[in-house]
């Protein structure tokens, strides 16, 4: 989607510390780390939030908890991470691409 910015790292017309990706799924560092592990899992397709996931797409919101699952591990972090989505701006979505976070390390916001 234009204008989008994980669309622009998705296309590579911007950079991205990618740390993973797929055929439909892409993970890269936060920009704005808030814990010293701090990855943002992404599907490719363009939905606001997590409230745009057709209820019916089992095939990529599985796809999306077993990335989220694969990349905490590849990061080393299993058994000790927190996974948050910001549904909305009354939530603190910033980015109106769906994403979910993995935060990891000592110190973090919830
Ligand atoms: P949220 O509040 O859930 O929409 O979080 C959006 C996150 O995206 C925020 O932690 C900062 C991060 N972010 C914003 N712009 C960029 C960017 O251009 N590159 C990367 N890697 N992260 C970004």
């Amino acid at each position: 989607m234009q204008n989008c910015i994980f669309c622009k790292i998705i296309a590579r017309e911007i950079p991205g510390d990618i740390v993973f990706e797929d055929d439909s799924i892409i993970a890269f560092r936060d920009i704005q780390p808030l814990a010293p592990v701090h990855v943002l899992v992404v599907p490719k397709e363009h939905y606001r939030s997590l409230d745009e996931l057709p209820s019916g797409d089992l095939l990529n919101a599985g796809n999306i908890l077993l990335a989220i699952k694969n990349v905490a591990e590849q990061l080393g972090v299993s058994g000790g991470y927190k996974v948050v989505t910001n549904c909305g701006e009354p939530a603190g979505q910033v980015v109106p691409h769906l994403h979910f976070h993995i935060l990891a390390g000592k110190k973090f916001v919830p």
